[in-house]
């Protein structure tokens, strides 16, 4: 009998809540560059890695993986594939922000179909299962429907990618004087969530990997929001780096305009 998504989401939950664990108690970090000073990988993004995988296959022996570490790049076509950012905000992490999550997006046949994210440091589990909604902790989560005059803005900087700098400072600008305010928070994962519950009406980044959004869009998305590239297209489910925006349609669309001037 196939796995429902929704017993498939539960079981994604129950994982996340383990591997929080190895985050909370982490002791001896040790920090290695990958692309750069600025790009790190630790032990710890290693093992919560290696313990979802396992876990993951253990529940679908077929699973294809799709992750952030290790150059675990499966095929994206199989039918049953995990998307894995194993600790999203690795730099928040090793500086000991307490702002970091685990995150895994479920794809049945190209469609991201279940995802939850898991901040430990505040025990916040956000998930979603297409069609079916999205929560927090086990309720019920919308975006707000603000203009961006009343939003407070999440803002991603890039930091892997320095070319980007000149745009990406051009628009935290414009999201400070035309919104409330604006948070850079170092976890792509956790600005979606935080616009899926409504905190911040929006979140842009110009520089992102499949796996610092694929569970994000999807728990967006189920709150009523819009998850898009910044030229308003779908965002791209393959390798390739993508820019993003996401919030609710109102300040979403106000501040693609706004974007669209400043080019
Ligand atoms: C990080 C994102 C962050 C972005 C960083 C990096 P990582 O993910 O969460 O928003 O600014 O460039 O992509 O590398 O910590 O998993």
């Amino acid at each position: 009998m196939e796995l429902s998504n929704r017993e498939i989401l539960e079981r994604m939950c129950a994982v996340e809540r383990e591997a929080g664990e190895l985050l909370l108690h982490a002791q001896g970090v040790l920090a290695e560059c990958k692309t750069g000073h600025r790009d790190v990988v630790t032990q710890y993004d290693r093992r919560v890695q290696e313990l979802l995988i396992c876990r993951f296959t253990e529940l679908l022996p077929d699973a294809r993986f799709f992750c952030e570490e290790n150059d675990r790049h499966d095929d994206l076509h199989a039918a049953h594939v995990f998307i894995i950012d194993p600790i999203d905000g690795t730099m928040n992490f090793v500086r000991g922000f307490n702002h970091s999550c685990i995150s895994a997006a479920f794809m049945r046949n190209g469609t991201v179909c279940a995802a939850a994210v898991y901040n430990p440091y505040v025990d916040e589990l956000f998930s979603a299962v297409r069609g079916e909604g999205a929560w927090l902790n086990g309720r019920p989560i919308r975006v707000s429907d603000a203009p961006l005059s009343e939003s407070v803005v999440c803002v991603g900087t890039s930091p892997y990618d320095t070319s980007l700098a000149d745009r990406t400072f051009a628009l935290i600008k414009a999201a400070y004087l035309e919104g409330l305010d604006i948070r850079r928070q170092g976890s792509a994962e956790l600005d979606l969530c935080s616009v899926a519950a409504g905190r911040a009406g929006l979140y842009f980044e110009l520089g992102l990997s499949l796996w610092d959004y694929a569970a994000g869009m999807l728990i967006v998305q189920e709150a009523g929001g819009v998850a898009l590239t910044m030229e308003g297209a779908p965002l791209p489910l393959g390798p390739e780096k993508s820019p993003l925006i996401a919030g609710g349609r109102q300040a979403l669309e106000e501040f693609l305009a706004l974007a669209e001037k400043l080019k």
